[in-house]
């Protein structure tokens, strides 16, 4: 992997990261693999909002002065940019949330309360995250839906003659699966389950925040009726998110949260609800945060997202390469490389992973232990927790090696 030609000038892009630059502890310096719970953000999208609060800080959609305009602008512009990014047919189909989590649980309490009955089935898989399965179990206690689950095969990718199965023979209504796995890596084949799910009658919804960052993702092409991210694993600042929903879906569905902005007239005895998108973004939206997405998703694109997959890629590809080599460590998800993201979790025999976390950081390597928010996997996994690197753009081979020199360590520590 070290001799390979480089598919970007890595060097080149993380001068870009501030946050690359420092020392983690005294002298030691930072390398970061815990890209799957946040990236790190370059200076174009700090300046971008460091600009937004310096120059042109106001209100949007409600002023006629000169800095709401370009606040407006600015604003909507992101929109279009993230439409693009994601091949939306309309900006107006580009909801902004406050993240994943936020935009499932805008399809669950608008789309869900409306349009499921006692009895519908909700078709999940036992690899999803808490916020791709609680948000469901919440509408089942509210409305007698039922939350079935598509098992896992033993290389941890799903069953899908299950998933086939569940579909011939339950009321499937909603198919909601993960496009990549936080835990195992594994891709899931989201294109195939969106033509069987329609097939069926079923709409599909589709947990993009471990792929939207990571590879190309076209909305059409996957032909997805809903699908959901977050900007801060993208380069990009927290607390903005994107629910983006097929057209006609979202002018049937209801508003979910009410206030300002969403609505077109409002009366004492009654109110009306503004166009799309707007009528899902409820009171002041996070502006800084959407111009912010708006800048990282054009540095993502100055990579090229086909770029930014080989890289990441060929570094998982190494590091499950030399994963493979420690003694006792037993990885989780499939060994191929060809059917993950870039993410890789893990298990030390004898040693609990937030042990293996807290030698880790004291030698400047940041991973994250624990369930990662997907607690039924791990059960199934037969553990409580895990550790997981997780890479990125500006992540090198010579990080996947102070990794691995980093694991013998945490062996060395709790000698075994
Ligand atoms: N996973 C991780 O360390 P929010 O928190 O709304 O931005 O994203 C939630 C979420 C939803 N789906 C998947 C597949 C995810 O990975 C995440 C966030 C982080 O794995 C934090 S738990």
């Amino acid at each position: 992997m070290t001799d390979q030609v480089q598919i970007f000038d890595v060097d080149t892009l993380r001068a870009d990261f501030p946050i690359l630059q420092q020392m983690h502890h005294d002298g030691v310096p930072l390398v970061y693999l815990d890209n799957a719970a946040s990236s790190q953000k370059p200076r174009q999208v700090i300046e971008t909002i460091d600009d937004y609060y310096r120059r042109y800080n106001a209100n949007v959609h409600r002023g006629v002065h000169k800095l709401s305009e370009e606040a407006t602008a600015a604003y909507e512009e992101a929109r279009i940019k993230i439409r693009h990014f994601i091949n939306a047919a309309s900006k107006r189909e580009i909801i902004f949330t406050s993240g994943t989590t936020d935009s499932i649980n805008l399809v669950a309490q608008s789309w869900g309360r409306a349009n499921l009955q006692a009895g519908d089935v909700v078709l999940s898989t036992v690899m999803e995250h808490h916020s791709n399965i609680v948000p469901w179990q919440l509408l089942a206690a509210e409305k007698g839906i039922v939350v079935k689950y598509v098992p896992l095969l033993p290389d941890g990718t799903l069953d899908l003659e299950a998933y086939t199965r569940f579909l011939r023979d339950e009321p499937v209504k909603l198919v909601t699966v993960m496009h990549v796995s936080n835990v195992l890596g594994t891709i899931n084949p989201v294109q195939e389950m969106a033509r069987q799910a329609h097939d069926a009658g079923a709409l599909i919804l589709v947990d993009g925040a471990q792929s939207t960052p990571h590879l190309p993702v076209d909305v059409q092409a996957i032909d997805a009726d809903f699908y959901a991210f977050s900007g801060h694993k993208m380069l990009g600042p927290t607390g903005i998110g994107v629910l983006y929903g097929k057209r006609e879906l979202l002018e049937a569905m209801p508003p979910w949260k009410g206030g300002g902005d969403m609505i077109a007239t409002v009366r004492l005895e009654g109110s009306t609800w503004n166009d799309l998108p707007y009528k899902f973004e409820a009171g002041t939206p996070i502006i800084a945060g959407a111009i912010g997405l708006g800048a990282a998703v054009d540095y993502l694109t100055a990579l090229g997202m086909d770029k930014v997959q080989a890289h990441e890629h060929a570094i998982t590809e190494y590091a499950l390469e030399r994963l493979a080599e420690v003694p006792g460590l037993t990885l989780l998800g499939p060994a191929d490389a060809a059917k993950r993201g870039a993410v890789t979790a893990f298990t030390l025999d004898g040693i609990h992973a937030h042990d293996v976390a807290q030698v880790l950081d004291a030698h400047g390597i940041a991973v994250r232990a624990g369930h990662h928010c997907a607690m039924p996997l791990h059960e199934i996994y037969g553990t409580g927790a895990s550790a997981r690197a997780s890479f990125y753009v500006y992540n090198t081979p010579q990080e996947v090696d102070a990794l691995i020199a980093g694991l013998y360590k945490v062996k060395e520590t709790f000698a075994i």
